[in-house]
């Protein structure tokens, strides 16, 4: 009897939770005044094609979001503000959720960090090659690196799609449709928000069209609230998804108090909070079955082996994600 009173009590804040992101209008407003992105409709027929694929040889798909997101000053934009983030967190993830079967769609920052090519950026490719009147071949000291690098490119190729953004609104737009794409996939969806999204924007219709002018005088902005997109997200656009977000913070003695307050809040899976700092090292991961948050801490002797931190989250996820996925299917 117990039991049925709790399955009733929770499933009722579920339902509210959907009716309170359903009629909350701040998030459907944001998307009824900002156009969506060029390319949009060519983009949600890739990841609609991908995930139907994935679909019917029921492969996991992970959504990977990377990169900062930018809010542009003017509709010809020549100034922008950015959000922190190379795009390290999503592209070396990218390649250990490949690695651990999932198929991934990567919903980049342009230019940012990419998976694979990542391990190339800052070396020069010409003193990689070498010229001979008999054609073009790779210099001996980087034959094995690059060998052994375009063989697992190669070999994840099909399984990896690429989509990029460049500003806050390219890329809100792009996530609710891929999340939406992804319904068809139910528990096998996994969505890991790393991408550094900025918390204030100016809303297109109060953008000035061409460039400010320094004329003018000194520049004072004013920046609209981002809605909270994690709410319809959880609810609404991606309902059976195991959703991982990232709690970013400066302040140690915040990270952990921040981030359960956004499990909280959004109800969805995990939260991994980091610190601007320590991230390549240290991240604390909260759920809402563990009263303590977990911790992955790499050691000196880990870095100087060359581990990365992200090898260590994706089989933690991993793991979390079966035991979701196997819930759900006899829940
Ligand atoms: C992160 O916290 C990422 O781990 C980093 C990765 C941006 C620090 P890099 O790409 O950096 O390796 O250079 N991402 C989430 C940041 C964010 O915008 N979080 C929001 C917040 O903290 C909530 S979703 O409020």
């Amino acid at each position: 009897m117990l039991t049925n009173i709790t399955q009733l009590y929770s499933g009722d804040i579920a339902y509210l939770r959907t009716e309170m992101a359903q009629e909350d209008p701040s998030w459907k407003i944001f998307f009824e005044e900002n156009p969506k992105p060029s390319h949009f409709d060519e983009n949600v027929k890739l990841v609609q094609d991908f995930c139907q694929q994935a679909a019917m040889k029921k492969n996991r798909v992970a959504l990977i979001t990377s990169g900062g997101t930018t809010v542009p000053l003017e509709q010809n934009t020549v100034r922008f503000i950015d959000n922190f983030s190379a795009g390290t967190r999503g592209s070396a993830s990218a390649e250990y959720f490949l690695e651990a079967g999932y198929q991934v769609i990567f919903l980049h920052r342009s230019k940012s960090l990419e998976p694979y090519f990542r391990h190339l950026v800052g070396k020069n490719i010409f003193e990689m090659i070498e010229v001979s009147p008999g054609g073009v071949s790779v210099d001996e000291k980087y034959q094995t690196e690059l060998g052994n690098l375009a063989e697992k490119f190669q070999r994840q190729r099909d399984n990896l799609l690429m989509i990029s953004f460049n500003t806050l609104s390219d890329y809100l737009w792009l996530l609710r449709a891929i999340a939406q794409q992804m319904q068809i996939l139910g528990p096998l969806a996994l969505l890991y928000l790393a991408a550094a999204v900025s918390d204030f924007y100016i809303p297109a219709s109060q953008m000035p069209c061409h460039k400010i002018q320094s004329s003018g005088g000194p520049l004072s902005l004013s920046l609209q609230l981002v809605p909270k997109m994690l709410a319809p997200l959880v609810t609404l656009w991606a309902p059976n998804a195991f959703i991982i977000s990232f709690k970013l913070e400066t302040n140690e003695t915040l990270l952990e108090t921040k981030s359960k307050e956004s499990l909280l809040k959004y109800h969805h899976h995990v939260v991994i909070g980091n610190l601007l700092h320590s991230r390549k090292v240290y991240v604390v991961l909260v759920d809402s079955i563990s009263p303590n948050a977990e911790e992955i801490r790499l050691s000196n002797s880990d870095v100087e082996s060359g581990v990365e931190i992200e090898s260590r989250i994706i089989e933690n996820l991993k793991t979390r994600h079966d035991q979701y996925y196997a819930n759900h299917k006899t829940g």
